[in-house]
């Protein structure tokens, strides 16, 4: 543990950036309250029977939800998604069946604006008075009326330890559009975020531009600096490319979330090397902050349990335990005594403020989402 944390600091230094974590997968912890029942409580709900959850690859741990199910008496049926476009895509088909999903800050407000997520009441949360005040309130969703919020983290560059041309962090974006830095890391393997917004905000930081542009020339920009680095990049993968991709050393380079990136560290992590082979660089051009959140589908038929169950992900126990097994911050201030310090004092987990002043929010961008779909249709189709 202490051998990770000089590993972090040494990270910091080099290009503020951020890199693996301490702390192996958190148990979750005996609850502080628990009902002992098979579904409804004084003053719960009447509970159903199945709640159908609906997240991000490697998001949770699955431990939790096994304590729900075992705590209440519901089964919850657990699928993942790989970006917001999808979960979008799915709840647009209709008919998806989904209780919970995780949507990031500005699909939320799409989300909203399209009549697809339904009314929460946080008054009736009470675990709600554990999010610290700085993600209460979102400019993406006013009040918190439709969603609360989950795990947050930064999108930057995983890169592989120790692999020549990594003395320094690769702490630019020009890793993933420069061509002389295409061509030298190319043959050992890139990976990219399948995410439209990741990807075109990545290429507009490089750019210069805002990663929430709506002007079409500078997305147009984006679209041909991504179609002439595309045939350098061996995958686009957002979903399982910690696991796949960085830990097996099939890739250098990738596009990256934060956690993962320190889950693809902790993974590889070796005693007696006292690190582990994958570490987060901060561009300095900019980078993206995330916030994700857990709504509930206006199409869901047990927004009940959905709720109860919201408020179950905000026990301070249960949230530490996300984190722990994530290593994505928690905006759950009173989780902060559960989760391992080595996590909670990793600049890499938790950006320091110097490194947070640098990230931006994605925003909704109204009907400029119509470019941004053209402009991914452009780069996937080619
Ligand atoms: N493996 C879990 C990744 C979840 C990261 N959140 C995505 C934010 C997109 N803007």
């Amino acid at each position: 543990m202490k051998r990770l944390s000089v590993v972090m600091l040494l990270l910091l230094a080099l290009a503020a950036c951020g890199g693996g974590p301490a702390g192996g997968p958190g148990a979750v912890q005996e609850p502080t309250a628990a009902p002992e029942t098979g579904g409804e409580t004084a003053g719960e709900p009447q509970l159903d029977a199945e709640l159908s959850v609906y997240n991000w690859e490697d998001y949770i741990d699955e431990q939790v939800l096994r304590d729900y199910e075992e705590r209440y008496g519901v089964t919850i049926v657990y699928d993942t998604f790989a970006s917001n476009e999808d979960l979008l895509t799915k709840l647009q088909a209709g008919a998806s069946g989904y209780d919970v999903i995780f949507p990031s800050d500005y699909m939320v407000a799409q989300m909203i604006e399209l009549g697809l997520l339904a009314e929460i009441d946080v008054s009736a949360m009470p675990n709600f008075a554990n999010i610290g005040e700085e993600f209460k309130d979102p400019p993406y969703d006013p009040g918190n009326r439709f969603c609360t919020p989950y795990q947050w983290g930064v999108t930057g560059i995983g890169y592989r330890a120790g692999h020549p041309g990594f003395e320094e962090a690769p702490a630019s974006w020009a890793y993933l559009f420069d061509p002389a830095k295409l061509e030298q890391f190319s043959p050992d393997g890139i990976n990219v975020l399948n995410d439209q917004r990741e990807l075109i905000a990545a290429a507009l930081f490089y750019l210069g531009h805002s990663p929430n542009t709506t002007d079409r020339a500078q997305l147009e920009e984006a679209r041909d600096l991504i179609l002439s680095a595309k045939p350098y990049w061996k995958t686009f993968n957002s979903e399982d490319y910690y696991s796949t991709l960085m830990v097996s050393d099939e890739i250098v380079l990738s596009h990256a979330w934060s956690g993962d990136t320190a889950q693809a560290f902790w993974t590889t992590f070796d005693e007696e090397a006292g690190t582990g082979n994958w570490l987060f660089a901060v561009p300095v051009e900019g980078a993206v902050r995330y916030q994700d959140n857990v709504c509930i589908p206006a199409s869901s038929q047990r927004q009940a349990t959905a709720q109860h169950f919201m408020n179950y992900l905000m026990e301070p126990e249960v949230a530490a335990a996300i984190t722990n097994f994530t290593f994505y911050p928690s905006p759950n201030v009173a989780a902060e005594e559960f989760i391992d310090p080595e996590i909670l004092n990793n600049p890499g987990i938790y950006p320091p403020p110097e490194v947070r002043e640098k990230l931006q929010w994605l925003e909704d961008v109204g009907d400029a989402v119509f470019i941004y779909d053209e402009v991914w249709t452009a780069i996937k189709g080619q």
